[in-house]
């Protein structure tokens, strides 16, 4: 049988691993290559039971290293990409924007050009709608909205996504950009609200709320977003963009009081602290592109997938202690401390 070669990056990070594990549970016809740093965010433990599969192979590199990604390239005759790779935390990217710059940029055209190479079949760019800006109570996100990043983080997506979209134009590049909304589910780092507010909550420490607390995330469960992904690889026509979301808006603050109360923990656990520097108000997305297009329809319901969602940090302590006993303390007391 032919395989579709996949490669895979940032593949040991929250996201990136749900899709390797999703798409390897239930596909034989693919041939994976998981390519990721492992920075402080990605773990290999994310991927147990992908692990031991024939088809599935993991190399430790760093996408902005040319010759590697060469190597990669030419070895497995990779025909598909899968761009995960990215520094992904705002927070952190207002702490110091290099890395960001240098692994979602640099790291990005290093892949566009092997891709350009070796001829691939198609490159998926996964993307943000942070790259959309911040939006006022009213309107959606559509794949028309003009760009208008406000974070490090988000401008480095957003140069990502039109470098991809300008290798489709020049060269003729298969490019396929996809959008989405705040994720949130199993193995997600606990740097993002909702892992954060959970291990907190449990630990009875305090919940630090940036602001008034009534930011508005449009969320949607991994499985979901990397369903989403699954349908744009088989069906998505090259040189489009697709926004992902499930409709799912809600403040902060009401996250956050969801979370004390499935844990059945004090309110007075909330904190609210000094403001996030140039904090985006609101994110909302439309759709309607690939439900209407493709096929696509997300199918895990908000409430039922965060109660999930706790129920698993409640029942996995060991994978989240390992993680914030180590370097995350560092960062935590850097970001929090006279915050
Ligand atoms: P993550 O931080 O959990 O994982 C990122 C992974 O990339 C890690 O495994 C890390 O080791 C790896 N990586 C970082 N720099 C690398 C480099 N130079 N070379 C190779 N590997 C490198 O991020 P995530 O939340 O899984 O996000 C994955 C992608 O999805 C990112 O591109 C992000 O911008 C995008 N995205 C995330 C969300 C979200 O809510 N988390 C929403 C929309 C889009
Ligand atoms: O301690 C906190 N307190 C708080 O109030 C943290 C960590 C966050 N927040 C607020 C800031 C945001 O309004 O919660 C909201 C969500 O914050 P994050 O989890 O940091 O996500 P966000 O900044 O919205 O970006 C996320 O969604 C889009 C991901 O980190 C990105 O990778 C993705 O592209």
């Amino acid at each position: 049988m032919e395989f579709k070669k996949i490669l895979i990056t940032g593949g040991a990070g929250f996201i990136g691993s749900n899709f390797i594990n999703h798409l390897l549970s239930k596909r034989d016809d693919v041939f994976i290559v998981n390519l990721d740093k492992l920075t402080y965010a990605g773990n290999l433990e994310n991927l147990k039971p992908s692990e031991a599969k024939k088809n599935y192979v993991f190399i430790k590199g760093d996408i902005t290293n040319n010759e590697l990604v060469n190597y990669v390239f030419n070895k497995y005759n990779i025909k598909y990409v899968i761009n995960f790779a990215a520094e992904s935390h705002v927070d952190r990217s207002i702490l110091g924007s290099e890395i960001f710059y240098r692994t979602n940029v640099i790291g990005t055209n290093v892949l566009l050009e092997a891709s350009r190479r070796f001829e691939v079949e198609k490159f998926l760019q996964i993307s943000t709608d942070e790259v959309y800006g911040s939006l006022g109570p009213n309107g959606l996100f559509t794949e028309k909205t003009p760009l208008a990043p406000n974070s490090p983080y988000s401008s480095s997506k957003a140069a990502a996504d039109l470098m991809a979209l300008s290798f489709s134009h020049t060269f003729g590049l298969p490019v396929i950009v996809t959008r989405c909304s705040n994720n949130f589910g199993p193995y997600q780092f606990p740097e993002k609200l909702i892992p954060l507010m959970i291990i907190n909550a449990i630990n009875d420490k305090k919940l630090p709320v940036y602001g008034d607390g009534l930011n508005v995330r449009d969320w949607i469960y991994v499985l979901d977003h990397n369903r989403a992904i699954e349908t744009v690889l088989d069906h998505g026509k090259n040189g489009e963009i697709y926004n992902i979301g499930a409709s799912n808006e809600k403040r902060n603050i009401d996250i956050v009081k969801l979370i004390l109360d499935k844990l059945q923990k004090p309110e007075s656990l909330i904190e609210f602290v000094k403001d996030r520097p140039g904090h985006d108000r609101r994110y909302a997305i439309d759709s309607t592109k690939i439900k209407s297009e493709l096929g696509w329809k997300p199918i895990f319901a908000f409430e039922d997938a965060i109660f999930e969602t706790i129920d698993w940090y409640i029942k996995n302590k060991s994978w989240w202690e390992r993680i914030i006993s180590g370097d995350y303390k560092k960062y935590y007391k850097t970001l929090y401390e006279n915050r």
